[in-house]
């Protein structure tokens, strides 16, 4: 079942002056019955999400709280956490295997590196620490 449905980012076309990014959505195509399920809703960029392993939550980022931020939600769009706080941007979200962790890229403007951290967020630690930009972890 879970093979079926498909995670997809919408793209809006009005500009909003103070989002930082294109404000976009996530939905899910369940591929059987052609239904489309909006799980954002607001005027902020929602992107890059993931399923976790067991397909029981799905992580996004998210601009909505000013800085770009990683989220998770239930794969009905409730129970949204937010789960990084500070002013760097955080993105491109990738669940470990057995979905304990997630890994994703840390971008404090001038510099990214590729961080480690449990799924509710804890035990922040930086995999790379140097000037070149580490990234993508997805
Ligand atoms: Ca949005
Ligand atoms: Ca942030
Ligand atoms: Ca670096």
């Amino acid at each position: 079942m879970r093979s079926l449905l498909i995670l997809i980012i919408i793209l809006l076309s009005q500009e909003i002056v103070h989002a930082q990014r294109t404000p976009s959505e996530i939905a899910v195509f369940n591929l059987e019955t052609n239904e489309l399920i909006r799980l954002t809703f607001n005027e902020f960029a929602d992107e890059e999400p993931e399923w976790s392993p067991d397909g029981s939550l799905i992580i996004f980022d998210s601009d909505r709280a000013g800085s770009n931020d990683l989220y998770q939600m239930k794969p009905d769009g409730t129970d949204i956490t937010r789960l990084t706080y500070d002013s760097a941007k955080e993105d491109h979200g990738a669940w470990s295997r057995d979905g304990s962790k997630l890994l994703f890229q840390y971008d404090a403007g001038s510099n990214t590196d590729v961080w480690l951290m449990d799924k509710d967020g804890k035990n922040r630690i930086s995999l790379t620490e140097n000037s070149a930009r580490d990234g993508w972890a997805d």
